[in-house]
Order: structure tokens, then C-alpha cells, then sequence
């Protein structure tokens, strides 16, 4: 009986290992242009087709504050340039979120869809919005910056890593404002060494006419409520330990 004991004490002792393994694997990828194992493991992953005949696999993780985008682009073809280029012909990567809900790219002048770029000459991600074939940076017109994140290369693959906040109150930005379970319509568009506003873009492929494809805001996965799992789980094995030790004292 005392070595049950024991080895129960021992086994409540090495609890908190995969504990912590199990939260380190719910914790949330860090936005640099690199991906480390596991490190976007868990999201929301679809394949993409675009029109210029490759995929782009995309991965989606969702909090209550932020939704995370991972985007990963084939780009190693003659003439691709990944590389930092100063000379003004830059290379981007965006999503236009279908802010007004007309399923038509580039929205109207009284209501602009929302956009994020990333471009290689600034490499970090950047809030615009967008009417009239043109784009808008958010805070050029008296709006807030709401993206974080940058691109990196990895193999010929461009790596996307990148964050938009899910409701910023940004109106002047036209941010689109997203709650739990929300649908919302994006499109995606890859300029490769063209100003954004060539019309020579590589898009999503359109279904059925519609070049926006549609996603539902999914479970949200918080640090805070994995801190305090994890706090939690502590205070179990701290109180188990201390009733088998409890018990093993009884015993003798
Ligand atoms: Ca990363
Ligand atoms: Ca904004
Ligand atoms: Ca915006």
C-alpha cells in the first residue's frame, strides 16, 4: 500500500510537465517571419487556389482581441524578386475583408472595404482600407494602425506571419468589426513587383463568379485563459500532493 502511495506522490510530483507542454503548445505564434515547429499547430489550415496556378496554404488562429494569419506563398520562379527592393516596385501580400458585405473588390467611396498589406520594402504588416481601386493607409487618414507582423523567406516560400485586431472601433480605418462566430468574406491578392495598385495581381481563384471566399470566426484560444488553466492546474496538483501526503502520514 505505502508503495502506491509513493508512486502516486511521484506521479502528482511530475504532473505539471505535460501541463506545461500542453499549454506551450495552446500559446500563441510569434509574429516574425519565421515558423518554429508546432508553432501555428492547432489553427484553422485551408489551401488555397490562386490564379496564377499555385496554392496558398493558409493557417488561421483566433483570440477574443486578435485574429492571426499565417500565409505561405510558392514564390521561387525566374523573376521573382524576395529579396528587400528600395527601387519602388515592391512586392505584397493582402487580404481585403469585405467590410460592406457586397462581395465586389475594392468597396465604395461612402463604404471602403478593410485591408491589410504586407510589403517587403517596410516588411511589417500594415492597416489600409480600399474604394475606388485605390488603397488607404488607416493612419495617413486619421486612423489607427491595427496589424502587427512582417514576412520572412524560407525555401522559396514567402511566410506570411501576421495579426489584425478582431473589433479596433477604427472607423475612420473602416476596420471591420468581428465577434465570436462571426461570417466575414476576404480575398486575397499578391502583387509581385507591381505598385498595389497594378492590375496585374495573382488573386484567389473565384468561386462562382465571387472572388471573396467566406470563413466563420472559430474558437478563440487566450493566453490569459491559458494562464489561468495553467495556474489552476497547479493549485490541483499542489492540493492532491498535499492530501496523499496527508494520507501517508496516516498510514504510519
Ligand atoms: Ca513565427
Ligand atoms: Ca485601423
Ligand atoms: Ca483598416
Amino acid at each position: 500500500m505505502r508503495k502506491t502511495f509513493d508512486l502516486l506522490f511521484l506521479l502528482v510530483l511530475l504532473l505539471p510537465f505535460p501541463i506545461f507542454f500542453v499549454h506551450a503548445q495552446t500559446s500563441l505564434p510569434t509574429l516574425d517571419g519565421v515558423v518554429k515547429k508546432g508553432e501555428w499547430s492547432g489553427a484553422y489550415q485551408y489551401t488555397i487556389p490562386l490564379t496564377n496556378s499555385e496554392n496558398l496554404n493558409l493557417s488561421i488562429i483566433y483570440t477574443s482581441k486578435w485574429i492571426y494569419f499565417l500565409a505561405l506563398i510558392p514564390h521561387n520562379k525566374p523573376g521573382d524578386v524576395i529579396r528587400l527592393d528600395p527601387s519602388g516596385l515592391h512586392d505584397y501580400f493582402g487580404i481585403e475583408f469585405d467590410r460592406n458585405g457586397d462581395h465586389k473588390i475594392h468597396g465604395t467611396k461612402q463604404s471602403p472595404d478593410d485591408m491589410v498589406l504586407v510589403n517587403y520594402f517596410r516588411t511589417e504588416s500594415q492597416d489600409f482600407y480600399t474604394h475606388s481601386f485605390k488603397v488607404f493607409n488607416d493612419t495617413a487618414n486619421g486612423g489607427i494602425e491595427n496589424t502587427m507582423g512582417t514576412v520572412g523567406v524560407l525555401n522559396g516560400t514567402l511566410v506570411f506571419e501576421f495579426a489584425k485586431q478582431m473589433n479596433s472601433g477604427d472607423t475612420k480605418g473602416y476596420d471591420i468589426a468581428l465577434h465570436s462566430g462571426d461570417s466575414y468574406a476576404v480575398m486575397f491578392g499578391f502583387w509581385d513587383d507591381q505598385p498595389t495598385h497594378s492590375p496585374n495581381v495573382v488573386l484567389n481563384k473565384p468561386i462562382g463568379g465571387d472572388y471573396f471566399l467566406t470563413f466563420t470566426v472559430g474558437s478563440f484560444r487566450d493566453t490569459s485563459s491559458n494562464l489561468l488553466g495553467f495556474i489552476l492546474s497547479g493549485i490541483i496538483v499542489v492540493l492532491t500532493a498535499g492530501i496523499l501526503v496527508y494520507f501517508k502520514k496516516f498510514r504510519k
